[in-house]
C-alpha cells in the first residue's frame, strides 16, 4: 500500500517535516510489551495414537513428513516424501488435462446457451467442456518405518506414565514411558538443514534397549532392500508411472549389539541408546514437460552420511535453531497457561467456562498452524498440499492434491502476516511452474493464446486442464488467484527486485489471457467472464461475482505493478481494460451481496463457499471504512450462510469476519471450528482431514489483530472481547512493516513499528478508530508508540526523524 506512493511520499516528506505537525510529541520511555512471558506450546497425549488422523502427532522438513504413533510394542512411523506421486507423464495415458484440439466450438456453443437462456446447467457445461482425467495420480504415503520391540525383555511389563508430546516450541514429538522400572524416552524431529528424520531411543538405565527396525511400503510399488553397517536402503519403482524412490534408514547403537536380517531388517540388542536417521527422496523434477531427473540415490547417501557423521544432540541443536529462526519471530500472549491436561480434554472442554483453558487452546491452534507451515513448506521442495506433507494412503481424499478454488491459497494466508514469508519460495516455485503447460490450457480450452490458465486442480504434473467434475470443474480464474499471492508478497515486503524478476513476468502473463477473454456483456456492454461459474453451486452464467472480483484483483494489482516498473504500454492496456470491467459487487433485494449478476441468491443457503464475498477477504476491493452500505452486505451475507460449514469454511469466515471489523463474531466461528472442526490432534477437519483450516485459522488470528490492506496500517480492528488484555510481537502489514504491540480492555496500549521503507503510515487502531498519521523519513527504522495513561493519545519515541500527528477520530 504504502510502496506505490512511496517516490511521492519521499518528495513530500521533507515539506511535511519543515510545516510541522502540533501534535508531534518526543518523550523517552521503553516500551515493554515485546517480551511478554511465552508459555510452552503443545499438543499432547497421554497415550499413543490409535488412530493415525486423529492423534498422529506431525513433525516435517518441508520435503519429508511423518506422523508419530509412539506405541510402545510396535512403533510405527508412517512417512513422506513430497514428490512420491503416480499418474504424470511416466504413467499410460497421461494428458495435462487438455483436449486434442482447441475446444472453441464447446466453449462457443457454451457462451450462446447462456447469451440466449441466461444460463446452462453444470452438467451440459461439463458435457462440452469437462474431460475424464487419464493418470492425474495420488500423493503416495512413503510406508512405514515400524520399530518393533517384541523380543524387548521388558515387552511384558505394564507401562506407566505414558506422554507423548509434541512441543511446538522445539519441533520435536517426545515420547516418555516407565516400562520394568526403567524410564524410557523416545524423541523424533525432522531436520530442515539436515534434510532427514532424526530419532533417539533412550533409556535411564544401560542395556535395555531391543528392538527389530524395518521399512513396510503398500503394494503398488516394486521395492528391493539391502542392508550394509547398519543402512538399510530400500529401492523402488511405482508401478504406475515408474517413478524411482529410495529410503535409506541407518541405525547407530550405543552399547549392544546389531545384526542385519534377511537384508531387509536390523536388529538391536541391549543397546543403551539408538539414533535412527531416516531420509527418502524421488527422481522427480519439477520440469515440466518430462518432470524426471536424476535417480536419488546419491544425494540421500551424501545427505545420510553428513548427517550421521554428527552427533544426535548437534543435529537436534541445529534443527532447534533452523526452526526457531522462523517460529520465534512471533508470540502471542492472550492470557493463556501451559496446557496441564492432555490436549483432546482440552478441547473436550472448549467453551466450557473457563478462560484460561480456552485462551491456551486458541493461542497453541494459531502457533500450530504457523509450526505445520514450517513443516510443510521449505524451499527446495513442494508446497503444502491438501494434507501438507502428511498423508498415510495411496489414495489420499482429492488425490491430497492442489486445490486452486480456495484451498492451496488458503494454505498460504497466514505466510506474509504471521512473518513466515520465506516458507512462500515452495509455493511460487511451483506457480512458475505452472505457467508453461498452464500456455497450453488457455490455448486448447479457452482459445487464447496469450498468457497462462489452470482450472479447479492441480498436481505435481503440470496438469493445467480440466476435469469432468460438473460441479467443480470450470474456474479459469485460478491463475489469477495464484498471482495474488505474489502482489502480497511484494507489498508486505516492499522488493522491488523481486516484482521485476519474478511477480510481474507471471502477474502480467495471468492478466494477458483475461485481456483477451473477457467479453462483452450485451445486457450492458460491461466487460465479464463467461461462462462463470460460482464455486461449486449454481449454474454456469454469465460474470458472477467472484469471477469478476478476482480477475478485477489481478488487473488492478498488475496495473499498479506495471506502473511501479514503468511499463506504461502495459499499465494504460490494463487500466482502460478496468474501467470496462464489471466490477462484480451489486447489493441485491434482500441486502445481500449478490453472488451471481442476477439478484437470485436464496437467503436460506448456507454452502461452505462464500465465493463472492472474495472482494472483502482475501481480496480487499470492499473498504468497510469507506463503504458502510457494503460492509452491511457483506454481513448480511455472511449472516445467511451462517457459522458453520466445513473447517476451511469456517477457517475462511473468521478472516471475513475479521474484515467485517466483528472480533466477537470472527472469535465465535473460531470457536466453532475447534468445537466442530478440530481433531484431537488439533488437525482442520473438513472432514477427513485438511490442513488448509489450520493455516486460515491461523491467518484470521493475525487479521483480528492487524489489517494493512485498505492504505492504512490498522491496530486491533477485530480484537474480541475475550482477548480484552493481551500481547503480540512480530505480526508484519503491508509496506515493509513489522510491529510488536500491547492492549490492555481492548485498547492499545503501545505498539513498536518497524518498517523497511520511508513514507507515510495511516494508522488506525480500534474499533474506536483513533486515526494518527505516521511519517518515516528514512526505512529500517522503528518507532515505538505508547499511550499517555489509559485513554489518552499516543506519544512516539525512537527511529531516525518520524512525525506522529493525531488525525482524530
Ligand atoms: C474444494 C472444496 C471442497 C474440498 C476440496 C478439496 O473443492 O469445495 O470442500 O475442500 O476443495
Amino acid at each position: 500500500m504504502f510502496s506505490t506512493q512511496n517516490t511521492k511520499i519521499s518528495k513530500r516528506i521533507s515539506s511535511i517535516l519543515v510545516r510541522g505537525i502540533c501534535a508531534l510529541t518526543i518523550i523517552c520511555w521503553c516500551v515493554s510489551n515485546a517480551a511478554a512471558a511465552s508459555v510452552p506450546l503443545s499438543v499432547w497425549f497421554d497415550q499413543p495414537a490409535s488412530d493415525w488422523e486423529k492423534e498422529g502427532l506431525p513433525i516435517g522438513n518441508g520435503a519429508m513428513g511423518a506422523v508419530i504413533a509412539g506405541d510402545v510394542s510396535s512403533d510405527l512411523i508412517q512417512f513422506n516424501e513430497k514428490t512420491l506421486w503416480t499418474g504424470g507423464p511416466g504413467a499410460k495415458g497421461y494428458d495435462f488435462g487438455w483436449p486434442e484440439q482447441p475446444q472453441t466450438a464447446a466453449l462457443n456453443q457454451v457462451r450462446k446457451t447462456i447469451a440466449t437462456d441466461g444460463a446452462i446447467t453444470p452438467e451440459a457445461a461439463a458435457q462440452l467442456l469437462g474431460r475424464k482425467t487419464t493418470a492425474y495420480g495420488d500423493y503416495q504415503t512413503f510406508g512405514d518405518l515400524v520399530l518393533d520391540f517384541a523380543g524387548n525383555d521388558s515387552g511384558v511389563s505394564a507401562v506407566n506414565n505414558y506422554r507423548r508430546e509434541l512441543s511446538l516450541t522445539d519441533a520435536q514429538v517426545t515420547v516418555t514411558y516407565t516400562q520394568g522400572g526403567v524410564n524410557y524416552t523416545r524423541e523424533y524431529l525432522a531436520s530442515y538443514p539436515a534434510g532427514v528424520i532424526a530419532i533417539k531411543l533412550s533409556a535411564d538405565q544401560p542395556g535395555k534397549i531391543s528392538f527389530t527396525a524395518g521399512v513396510n511400503t503398500p503394494d503398488n510399488r516394486s521395492l528391493a532392500s539391502r542392508v550394509d553397517q547398519g543402512r538399510i536402503t530400500a529401492t523402488g519403482k511405482l508401478n504406475s508411472n515408474g517413478l524411482q524412490f529410495e529410503a535409506q534408514v541407518q541405525l547407530l547403537n550405543q552399547g549392544g549389539t546389531r545384526e542385519a536380517i534377511d537384508n531387509k531388517k536390523i536388529h538391536i540388542k541391549n543397546a543403551d541408546a539408538v539414533v535412527i536417521v531416516l531420509t527418502a527422496g524421488t527422481d522427480y523434477q519439477q520440469q515440466y514437460p518430462h518432470y524426471r531427473g536424476a535417480h536419488p540415490h546419491a544425494q540421500l547417501q551424501q545427505r545420510m552420511d553428513a548427517a550421521v557423521a554428527i552427533p544426535f544432540t548437534r543435529l537436534q541443536a541445529e534443527h532447534r535453531a533452523d526452526y526457531q529462526s522462523l517460529f520465534n519471530r512471533v508470540n502471542l500472549t492472550i492470557g493463556q497457561a501451559a496446557q496441564a491436561q492432555p490436549t483432546p480434554a482440552l478441547l473436550a472442554q472448549y467453551k466450557k467456562g473457563n478462560a484460561t483453558l480456552d485462551r491456551t487452546l486458541e493461542a497453541t491452534y494459531f502457533h500450530f498452524g504457523r509450526y505445520l507451515l514450517i513443516a510443510s513448506s521449505r524451499a527446495g521442495s513442494l508446497p503444502a498440499n491438501l494434507q501438507g506433507v502428511w498423508n498415510n494412503s495411496i489414495t489420499p481424499p482429492w488425490n491430497a492434491d492442489y486445490h486452486v478454488n480456495i484451498n492451496l491459497q488458503m494454505n498460504y494466508w497466514l505466510a506474509e502476516t504471521t512473518n513466515l514469508p520465506e516458507l512462500m519460495e515452495p509455493y511460487f516455485d511451483f506457480v512458475d511452474s505452472l505457467v508453461e503447460p498452464g500456455k497450453i490450457s488457455a490455448q486448447k480450452i479457452a482459445g487464447v493464446d496469450k498468457g497462462w490458465a489452470l482450472f479447479l486442480n492441480t498436481n505435481i504434473w503440470g496438469f493445467t486442464g480440466v476435469i469432468e467434475w460438473p460441479t467443480a470443474f470450470w474456474q479459469p480464474e485460478a491463475a489469477a488467484w495464484l498471482a495474488q499471492h505474489y502482489y502480497e508478497h511484494y507489498l508486505f515486503s516492499g522488493d522491488e527486485k523481486f516484482l521485476r524478476e519474478r511477480a510481474y513476468p507471471l502477474m502480467k502473463s495471468a492478466a494477458e489471457f483475461w485481456l483477451e477473454f473477457l467479453i462483452k456483456d450485451p445486457r450492458d456492454g460491461k466487460l465479464i467472464v463467461s461462462p462463470s461459474f460460482s464455486p461449486e453451486q449454481g449454474s454456469f452464467t454469465n460474470g458472477a461475482a467472484m469471477s469478476q472480483q478476482i480477475v478485477f484483483d489481478l488487473l488492478r494489482n498488475t496495473r499498479e505493478a506495471a506502473s511501479i516498473l514503468g511499463d506504461k504500454k502495459f499499465t494504460q492496456q490494463v487500466a482502460k481494460k478496468l474501467t470496462q470491467l464489471d466490477s462484480g459487487i451489486r447489493i441485491g433485494s434482500w441486502g445481500q451481496l449478490q453472488e451471481w449478476k442476477e439478484d437470485i441468491d436464496d437467503p436460506k443457503n448456507d454452502h461452505r463457499h462464500i465465493s463472492h464475498l472474495f472482494s472483502l477477504h482475501p481480496g480487499n476491493q470492499i473498504n468497510v471504512h469507506k463503504d458502510p452500505q457494503l460492509l452491511q452486505a457483506a454481513r448480511t451475507t455472511l449472516n445467511a450462510r451462517g457459522d458453520g460449514g466445513t473447517g476451511w469454511s469456517q477457517a475462511w469466515k473468521v478472516n471475513m469476519w475479521a474484515r467485517a471489523l466483528d472480533g466477537d463474531r470472527a472469535h465465535k466461528v473460531l470457536g466453532e471450528q475447534l468445537q466442530r472442526s478440530t481433531l484431537s490432534n488439533l488437525w482442520d477437519n473438513h472432514p477427513p482431514f485438511q490442513i488448509d483450516g489450520n493455516f486460515g485459522a491461523a491467518a484470521g488470528i493475525a487479521e483480528m489483530l492487524v489489517q494493512s490492506h485498505n492504505g492504512e496500517l490498522h491496530l486491533l480492528p477485530a480484537l474480541p472481547a475475550a482477548w480484552a488484555t493481551g500481547s503480540v510481537t512480530g505480526l508484519r502489514a503491508r509496506g515493509g512493516i513489522t510491529l510488536d504491540m500491547s492492549w490492555e480492555n481492548g485498547k492499545l496500549i503501545s505498539a513498536k513499528i518497524h518498517t523497511t521503507k520511508n513514507g507515510k503510515i495511516q494508522l488506525r487502531t480500534g474499533l474506536l478508530s483513533e486515526k494518527y498519521s505516521l511519517t518515516f523519513a528514512q526505512g529500517g527504522t522503528t518507532v515505538a508508540l505508547k499511550r499517555k495513561g489509559t485513554s489518552g493519545s499516543f506519544t512516539a519515541q525512537g527511529g531516525s526523524t518520524y512525525l506522529l500527528a493525531n488525525s482524530g477520530r
